[in-house]
């Protein structure tokens, strides 16, 4: 048996407009994604995440659901524009009921939340004053969170400031593939900051006024190999490194940005948007760090124009497909970069504990005729993944827990719900929730706290 440490974390994960739908109701006002999805063009189909699983009213049964898998958390994030639908001033009570509603049927169930305060759904308002890019929003979010943070903190206690900000930010600002659907490169690098700025100042008035609360960030640092060993592709690897991981790790940790991401993106933007003691407000001491993981990716110079647009100030990089197996998004399947980039994280930004906040694979899940969803390159991906944790547990990384992307298919961004990540199967039509026989296993695996030799 493969044993994890005592007290280990089994969890799943999931994201306030992926499966809450109810997007009028209770006073909540629409977000950044509420306008981007109903933009024609944007999203697969056409559909936008109005119903989505219909968690805010079938919150209940989800909750019971998740305490028969044995999951010890559920890491679910709050949607601002329903705690405070102007994005600014007093907390909509009737939002954040909804919230505790839903943490007291976890409890009752068994499991132990684990919010993230900010998964992508800005006020749509605080776009229209100039989102992300304008630095009043990092204050306006750390307004909402200390607010959040105050309404629900007796139920609850990790709290995770931000999820993924290189996906607000990039996919967001710069390649416009995510809401608000922006393309220009400086104002992507000005909302990196601000969403840092915002994760530190929301940090810091927690950790004042709870010490006891554990306050991290979830991240999505991506393993990034040069193609080739010329210099030209080492430089891309240094550089993309530089932007995916180095531009959050070294600001978070060390309170500087790292000087050679600078440099690289001096013609992008000018850093005037670094005010005073922004970087030491944004090292404030953490309690742990999410790692978002789903595959690597390998770099080179490019040829001619040929370059990603989330590559900001990186000239022609392009990533290189390696042939690998890939899940139904497209994505190389690549378990032991998982280790890879857990031993490097905490070798290079040591003494904060570690948790895979998200991993999982989207696959074509089918309902079968006898009402079952079978899918084993879920169970063997996940196991693959797992014991790459494992490896890194027995080489010395503080990894304390592991959460699956994600409990039931949902609304997957511009993809609808065209792609399933869930151990719950989603019957759209009649919203049954079928548990797949990857749920099972998981369930297994919590319930035992090992996996098979
Ligand atoms: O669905 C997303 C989630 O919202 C953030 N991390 C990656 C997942 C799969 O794309």
């Amino acid at each position: 048996m493969i044993e994890f440490p005592d007290n280990f974390a089994w969890g799943v994960a999931t994201a306030s407009y992926q499966v809450e739908g109810a997007v009028d109701a209770d006073g909540r006002r629409p977000s950044i994604w509420d306008t981007f999805s109903h933009t024609p063009g944007k999203i697969v189909a056409d559909e936008p995440g109005d119903i989505a699983n219909d968690h805010y009213h079938r919150y209940a049964e989800d909750a019971r659901l998740l305490g028969s898998l044995n999951l010890g958390y559920y890491r679910f994030s709050v949607a601002w524009p329903r705690v405070q639908p102007d994005g600014r001033g007093p907390i909509n009570p009737a939002g954040l009921d909804f919230y505790k509603r839903l943490i007291d049927a976890l409890l009752e169930n068994g499991v132990q939340p684990w919010v993230t305060l900010y998964h992508w759904d800005l006020p749509q308002v605080l776009e229209d004053a100039g989102g992300w890019p304008a630095r009043d929003t990092a204050y306006r979010f750390a307004d909402y969170a200390v607010a959040t943070f105050e309404g629900l903190q007796d139920r609850v206690r990790h709290w995770t400031t931000l999820n993924e900000p290189w996906c607000s930010a990039f996919l967001g600002y710069a390649a416009g593939t995510h809401a608000p659907g922006v393309t220009d490169p400086a104002a992507s690098i000005r909302a990196v900051h601000h969403l840092l700025l915002g994760h530190g100042l929301a940090a810091r008035a927690i950790r004042a006024s709870h010490p006891d609360a554990e306050v991290g960030i979830t991240l999505n640092p991506q393993p990034i190999q040069p193609a080739t060993d010329s210099d030209a592709d080492r430089d891309a690897a240094r550089r993309i490194d530089g932007l995916r991981n180095r531009l959050f790790l070294d600001p978070l940790y060390y309170g500087k940005y790292p000087a050679d991401v600078l440099d690289d993106l001096a013609g992008v933007v000018d850093d005037s948007y670094i005010q005073g003691d922004d970087e030491k407000t944004i090292a404030a001491p953490l309690d742990f760090l999410g790692i978002n993981y789903y595959s690597p990716a390998v770099v080179r110079q490019g040829a001619d124009s040929v370059s990603d647009a989330v590559y900001v100030g990186s000239g022609d990089v392009e990533s290189v497909a390696q042939g690998l197996p890939v899940s139904d998004m497209g994505w190389e399947i690549a378990p032991d970069s998982l280790h890879e980039l857990l031993v490097r994280l905490y070798r290079d930004y040591p003494g904060v504990p570690l948790y895979v906040t998200e991993n999982g694979i989207a696959l074509q899940d089918r309902l079968g005729a006898d009402g079952t969803v079978e899918d084993p390159e879920r169970i063997a991906y996940l196991d693959g993944h797992l014991r790459a944790v494992h490896r890194a547990i027995a080489d010395g990384v503080d990894l304390r827990g592991y959460f699956v992307w994600t409990f039931a298919d949902n609304w997957e961004w511009s993809f609808g719900t065209s792609k399933r990540f869930g151990l719950v199967y989603l019957d759209y039509p009649t919203q049954r929730r079928i548990p797949k026989s990857s749920a099972r296993w998981f369930a297994d695996v919590a319930r035992r706290n090992a996996l098979d030799t």
